[in-house]
């Protein structure tokens, strides 16, 4: 058919030189057309998914300087003793009663998690971290949870042996739940959302501590409370931080800190006496990073992992302490001065895990 027959290239040997490269041309102008106004498209793509990569890297690779605060491990700027920290580190007393009635009310609520940045965070009584319980090995927690939050969450008590799938159970908005139950074993222990995926409601701020006391208490001493955790960002279009999934599953945090803001014990310094004895319980929520709880300038009397009374260890350094476990260290800090406490994981103390000590006589 004449139409067919015009649309067909005449044979190559029927073409001069111009011919044959027109026909060539025209023959593949088409396609290529096609396939280049793609990798066109994709180029772009790239380009502008690489450039806050590129960014972030040029960020990464430039240690800041100068040094924060010009002391050993001054990873933050050292600030007033007078003012006092936001998150009081001082553990509360020790229980006297031998029952216990503990509400925890679950709420959105935005938080500060270092100077000027707010966080969008999921709480255990708008707060992060949850409010410190304290009971002694015995003792009945009469405990109800209540959730104000427009979404299912939950409460797992590491202090409790108790069956998950009767008490951990989600918890939809509105709901409450209650149930009693007896603290057998002393330590520090973790309570944490167990709502799935566990790692998202932990990085939003779903973590908080439990002291169980052995009867009779300890030795009298100057008592803290720090729990170490992470938070992974991005920044909304107000300027509020939100999770970043990708840097949860990537273990980059932005920010490592103690009670929930960044290096805040090393803007408000914690007053001790020279020669007494400190008492830190030591719970990592995580949810990912390993903690190396080191006091710079001490070496710890003694170290009860994950708060065992049993086969305490003596002179010790740097302890880890695993997510999702506690640590109580005892030392004295031998003279006047700063002593900064950090996870001596150092990039970590980089971001935020870092506090001081000033000793005075
Ligand atoms: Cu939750």
């Amino acid at each position: 058919m004449a139409t067919v027959a015009l649309k067909e290239p005449p044979a190559p040997g029927d073409m001069n030189w111009p011919e044959r490269f027109h026909a060539v041309w025209e023959g593949v102008r088409l396609r290529h057309l096609v396939v280049l106004l793609w990798l066109a498209a994709l180029a772009a793509l790239l380009a502008c998914r690489e450039r806050p990569t590129q960014q972030a890297q040029q960020t990464a690779s430039a240690p800041p300087a100068p040094a924060p605060a010009d002391i050993s491990h001054g990873e933050a700027p050292v600030g007033s003793t007078t003012e006092p920290p936001p998150v009081d580190p001082a553990a509360p007393p020790r229980s006297v009663g031998r029952l216990h009635t503990v509400r925890i009310e679950i709420r959105h609520a935005k938080i500060t998690i270092a100077p000027g940045v707010t966080y969008d965070a999921w709480t255990f009584g708008g707060q992060v971290p949850g409010p410190v319980i304290r009971v002694t090995t015995g003792d009945t927690v009469d405990f109800t949870l209540v959730n104000h939050a427009p979404m299912p969450h939950s409460l797992d008590f590491h202090a409790a042996e108790i069956a998950p799938s009767r008490v951990d159970v989600n918890l939809l908005p509105n709901d409450s739940l209650h149930y009693r139950v007896v603290a057998r074993v002393a330590g520090a222990f973790m309570y944490h959302c167990g709502t799935a995926p566990v790692a998202l409601h932990i990085a939003n701020g779903m973590y908080g501590a439990v002291i169980v006391d052995p009867p009779g208490g300890r030795a009298p001493a100057r008592e803290f409370v720090f729990v170490q955790s992470e938070f992974y960002t991005k920044t909304l279009p107000d300027s509020t931080r939100t999770i970043d999934w990708e840097k949860l599953l990537g273990l980059a945090p932005d920010y490592v800190v103690f009670n929930g803001r960044a290096a805040e014990y090393a803007k408000h310094p914690i007053k001790v006496r020279v020669g007494e004895r400190l008492r830190m319980y030591v719970v990592n929520a995580g949810p990912n990073r390993w903690s190396a709880f080191h006091v710079v300038g001490a070496i710890f009397d003694h170290v009860y992992l994950d708060g065992s009374l049993a086969h305490p260890l003596e002179g010790v350094q740097t302890m880890s302490v695993p997510v999702g476990g506690g640590v109580i260290f005892e030392a004295r800090l031998a003279e006047r001065g700063t002593y900064p406490f950090v996870s001596h994981a150092f990039a970590d103390a980089t971001k935020g895990a870092v506090g001081m000590f000033e000793a005075t006589p």
